[in-house]
C-alpha cells in the first residue's frame, strides 16, 4: 500500500450549484439581488438587521428544496474511505456536505442552520426563522444574529487550516471563483509547503494560474471522476499489483 498523501479540499458555492443553490458572482447570481455591502457586513447588520436576517432566513428555508448532488456524495465517499488525512473546508454556508455524509468538514464562513449570539459568542443549531433581537438561551440577551462570517469578519478555524495546509500533499479547489480572502489564498500557502495543487472549475478562476492543474467542467461531473481515480490505488477490490 504506497502511503496515503494528505489532503485539503476547498470548495466554494460551484460546488452547490447543481444542486438549485445559486452561486453569488454569476449572473442572477445571490448578491444580485443585494449589494455585498447590504447583506453581508456587520455595518449592514446595524443598520438593517430585519434586511439581513430575512436575506438569510430565507437562504436557510431554501435548504429544504435541494439535495446535495454527485459532487457532495463523492466527496463524502472519499472522506470515509480515504486512509490518510483529509479535510474538506467549504466557503458554503448551506449543509449539503453533511447530508451527503461528509464528517472531516469545516464551515470557514459560518453555516445557514446555526445562529450566533453576537453578546456572548454562543453557537446554536438553528433550523427556523431568525427574527432580529432574539434572545440568546445562554446570556439572556437580545441579540441572536446569523451564524455568518461576514465580510470584515475572521472566518472559523483558521488555526485548524494552517495546520491542515502546512501538512497537506494535495490542495485541491471545487467550484469557486477565488475572489474572496483569506481562502483565495489557501492554493498559495499549500504550494509554500510543497503540495500539489489541482482546480476543479466551471471556467477559469482568478487565481487559476496559481495552480498545477486546472479542471475545467461541472463538479458533478468532474468531481466523481476525480475521486474515483484517487481511491482506485487504495480500493480493496483494486489487483494486487497496485499495492
Ligand atoms: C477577513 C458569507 C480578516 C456567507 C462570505 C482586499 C484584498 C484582499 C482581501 C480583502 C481586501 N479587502 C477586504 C478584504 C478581505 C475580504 C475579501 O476577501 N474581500 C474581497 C471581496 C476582496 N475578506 C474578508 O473580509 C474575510 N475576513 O479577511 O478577515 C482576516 C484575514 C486573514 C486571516 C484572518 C482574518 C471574510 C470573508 C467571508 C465573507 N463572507 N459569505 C454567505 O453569505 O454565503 S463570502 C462569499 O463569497 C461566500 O462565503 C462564498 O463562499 C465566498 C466565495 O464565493 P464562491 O464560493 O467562490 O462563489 P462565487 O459565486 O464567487 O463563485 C462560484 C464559482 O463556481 C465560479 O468560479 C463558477 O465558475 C463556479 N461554478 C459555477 N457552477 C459550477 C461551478 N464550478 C463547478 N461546477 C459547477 N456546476
Amino acid at each position: 500500500m504506497i502511503d496515503p498523501p494528505n489532503v485539503v479540499i476547498l470548495t466554494g458555492a460551484g460546488v452547490s450549484a447543481e444542486s438549485g443553490i445559486a452561486t453569488f458572482r454569476g449572473p442572477g447570481g445571490l448578491w444580485e439581488g443585494h449589494r455585498v455591502e447590504d447583506v453581508c457586513t456587520p455595518e449592514a447588520l446595524a443598520r438593517d438587521a430585519a434586511l439581513v436576517h430575512r436575506f438569510y432566513d430565507l437562504r436557510r428555508a431554501a435548504l429544504a428544496g435541494v439535495e446535495p448532488n454527485a459532487a457532495h456524495r463523492a466527496l463524502a465517499r472519499l472522506d470515509a474511505e480515504w486512509p490518510g488525512e483529509l479535510l474538506i473546508v467549504t466557503q458554503n454556508v448551506d449543509d449539503l456536505h453533511e447530508r451527503a455524509g461528509a464528517k472531516r468538514l469545516l464551515h470557514m464562513h459560518g453555516e445557514l442552520k446555526s445562529a450566533l449570539c453576537a453578546a456572548c459568542g454562543a453557537r446554536r443549531p438553528w433550523a427556523d426563522g431568525l427574527p432580529p433581537a432574539t434572545a440568546c438561551a445562554d446570556c439572556g440577551a437580545a441579540a441572536m444574529r446569523p451564524d455568518i462570517v461576514f465580510f470584515g469578519e475572521m472566518p472559523y478555524d483558521m488555526d485548524r487550516i494552517e495546520a491542515a495546509l502546512s501538512t497537506c500533499d494535495l490542495f485541491v479547489s471545487i467550484g469557486t471563483s477565488g475572489a474572496v480572502y483569506p481562502a483565495a489564498g489557501f492554493v498559495q500557502t499549500a504550494a509554500h509547503w510543497g503540495a500539489a495543487t489541482l482546480e476543479i472549475n466551471l471556467e477559469p478562476s482568478a487565481g487559476s494560474f496559481l495552480f498545477e492543474e486546472s479542471r475545467m467542467g461541472p463538479a458533478a461531473t468532474l468531481v466523481p471522476a476525480w475521486v474515483d481515480a484517487l481511491l482506485t490505488p487504495y480500493s480493496t477490490q483494486s489487483s494486487p499489483m497496485s499495492r
